[in-house]
């Protein structure tokens, strides 16, 4: 744990972010680390209230995260499952037996009219989570996915239809109104460094920068703003961001989703896989650190978090 380090404030997406906030949480003191998270994926499921990329981040760092598909909980049972499968409901969306109890309490607390950034606390703290996870935004923002077969709804692209459609632009339902939340902006304000982690651009970072006010507010810290790229080798690191830059006309490499992201960064972190863009990146005007992003265990993402907080 570095003690000298002031405050750091990380925006995240799902489960290629939450690695990243884990290296963090492991070498930031909590008091010292706050998480913005995107909630452009949540929905609306059965009549609960879903908020994937929060509980992705909070099972993570509680170290309850499913080892192999990063969402949900570990060591979990599908009983519920099955019995919607009996009465032929929706099965296309993965809720496992305790996963449910998440969304049952955020569901229940949301109708009692508790904010949405009270409840994420709430939850986080009755996991043992001791950093600060904020959502992005109290009011409801939907990622709509624009696709040649029409605007789909988030999780109907990325789960019912498994990211097949080809995309065509992206929209992000209720930005224009929505206001970062005092949380959010003292945070930003009082940042010290503000760290991009390796989520999908599109999908994950873009809905986090779509409330304007959010992005007026990082825009104008004068914080060290270092992005780590997801994309190395050619490939994203997980899901869809390559298929979907192809598709959206951008070049697919670190470049690409730094010139996406240039107005927001002054440093970019690249795979040592990817060296040979740095001198197209330093000319974009960005600081590059060359370094090893893929993080296949605990000490590699601490390792990664600490060589960030050196930048
Ligand atoms: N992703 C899937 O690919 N299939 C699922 O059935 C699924 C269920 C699910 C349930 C709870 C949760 O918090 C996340 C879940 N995810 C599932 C992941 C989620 O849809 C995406 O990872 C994120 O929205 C993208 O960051």
């Amino acid at each position: 744990m570095t003690n000298s380090i002031g405050n750091v404030v990380a925006l995240a997406g799902g489960v290629g972010g939450a690695k990243l906030v884990h290296g963090l949480y492991q070498v930031v003191p909590p008091e010292k680390l706050t998480i913005i998270v995107n909630t452009g994926d949540d929905f609306e499921h059965l009549g609960l209230s879903i908020s994937p990329d929060l509980d992705t981040v909070m099972y993570t760092l509680a170290g309850l995260a499913h080892p192999q598909t990063g969402w949900g909980v570990r060591g979990e049972s599908w009983n519920m499952m099955a019995a919607l499968a009996r009465y032929a409901g929706p099965t296309w969306f993965q809720l496992g037996d305790r996963d449910l109890a998440t969304h049952l309490l955020r569901t229940s607390w949301l109708r009692e009219g508790q904010p949405y950034q009270t409840i994420t606390a709430e939850l986080c703290r009755r996991l043992g989570v001791s950093c600060t996870v904020l959502p992005m935004c109290e009011e409801p923002v939907r990622t709509m996915v624009q696709t040649q077969e029409g605007e789909l709804p988030f999780q109907e692209y990325f789960v019912r239809q498994r990211c097949q459609p080809i995309v065509t632009g992206i929209r992000f339902d209720g930005a224009e109104t929505a206001k970062p939340s005092r949380a959010v902006v003292t945070a930003i304000r009082q940042a010290e460094m503000i760290i991009f982690c390796p989520s999908n651009p599109w999908l994950s970072i873009d809905p986090i920068l779509a409330v304007s006010a959010l992005r007026r507010l990082i825009v104008a810290s004068q914080a060290p703003k270092i992005g780590v790229s997801p994309i190395v080798g050619g490939q994203a690191l997980k899901g869809p961001a390559a298929k979907i830059m192809a598709e959206l006309g951008w070049e697919v490499s670190p470049v690409g989703v730094a010139r996406h992201l240039r107005d927001v960064l002054t440093c970019w972190v690249i795979d040592k896989a990817d060296q040979s863009y740095q001198n197209e990146l330093t000319h974009l005007g960005l600081q590059v650190l060359v370094t090893n992003t893929v993080m296949k265990n605990d000490a590699e993402r601490a390792q990664l978090a600490r060589e960030i907080l050196g930048m």
